[in-house]
């Protein structure tokens, strides 16, 4: 009976976690077609999405710790880590479930391709990375894509 009640226990903070884990915060300039496309991707992968217009992107990258060389157009937050760039959700559910000690992950530019999602404007996939951000600034590859 303990071991029934642990088990419910169990389950039932795993379904509270996978609701509040999809909430994401996506700061943008108002005129980013591109950042749209991200937005509307998410959502279609069920990630429930704020968008917050800015016109200066700057500092928000800063604040949340977006290397200067490793930027792109829009900046999403979720559960406290940035999420920078066109990144594919799975990179960002892994970043929920795995819940490392780094900053954020970042598609740095704005690669195009077939295979990133919001930047399908050419018939090729596009040869990227993935990088994760430690807390200190420094970066490594967290997952590639040709
Ligand atoms: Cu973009």
């Amino acid at each position: 009976m303990k071991n029934f009640l642990l088990l419910i226990l169990l389950v039932s903070l795993n379904i509270s976690c996978g609701v509040t884990n999809e909430k994401i915060q996506v700061y943008m300039t108002p005129s980013c077609g591109c950042c749209k496309k991200w937005v509307s991707y998410l959502k279609e992968n069920g990630f429930e999405v704020e968008s917050i217009m800015l016109d200066d992107m700057g500092p928000i990258k800063t604040k949340y710790g977006v290397p200067e060389g490793d930027r792109s157009c829009h900046t999403g937050i979720i559960n406290s880590y940035f999420v920078e760039g066109h990144v594919p959700v799975n990179d960002i559910r892994e970043l929920l479930s795995k819940k490392p000690d780094i900053a954020g992950i970042t598609v740095p530019g704005m690669p195009a391709g077939q295979n990133v999602p919001g930047m399908e404007t050419v018939d090729t996939n596009a040869e990227y990375d993935v990088l994760y951000v430690r807390n200190d600034g420094s970066t490594d590859v967290w997952n590639s894509y040709n």
